[in-house]
């Protein structure tokens, strides 16, 4: 899942987010997937509540987990979080810019303590190496 802007990638600010689009990260994470043997869906959205909504059908539909980049509304969104919290399955926190050296205001996030596992700073290697924690922490627990 993907949050506010990021459909924006490749499209601006190259300094800081590269300049990879969102569905070159599909197509790569689609292709992991595969050699996971995993199921993978997307998802973006610049609507607070339209992420939500799509917690909870993935939810009912038996998702296992969530990779979550949940742009801005890392910094403010309860409900995000209690959506995710409320899914009742693991998710990984990623962000493409390491939060904690920008200004700091990015430098809290309502979400990692209680998410599986963050990765921030890596670019567009973290949804991978997030994608591969996330099957692997699924997987320890079956
Ligand atoms: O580093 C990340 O991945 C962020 O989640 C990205 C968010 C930012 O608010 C978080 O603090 C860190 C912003 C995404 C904006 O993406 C854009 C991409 C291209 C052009 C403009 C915005």
């Amino acid at each position: 899942m993907n949050g506010p802007n990021l459909n924006r990638l490749g499209k601006r600010e190259p300094s800081v987010y590269g300049t990879k689009t969102l569905s070159d990260i599909e197509k790569t994470l689609r292709n992991l997937a595969i050699d996971l043997s995993v199921d993978i869906d997307f998802f973006q959205s610049n609507h607070e509540g339209s992420l939500i909504d799509r917690i909870h059908e993935a939810s009912d539909a038996g998702v296992d987990g969530f990779l979550v980049n949940p742009g801005a509304y890392t910094h403010t969104s309860i409900a995000l979080r209690d959506a995710l919290l409320a899914s009742g399955k693991p998710f990984v926190e990623i962000h493409i810019s390491n939060i904690f050296s920008r200004e700091p205001f990015r430098h809290q996030s309502v979400l990692s303590d209680v998410a599986s596992g963050i990765l921030s700073g890596f670019g567009f290697f973290g949804y991978e190496l997030g994608f591969r924690g996330l099957a692997e922490t699924i997987r320890s627990k079956q």
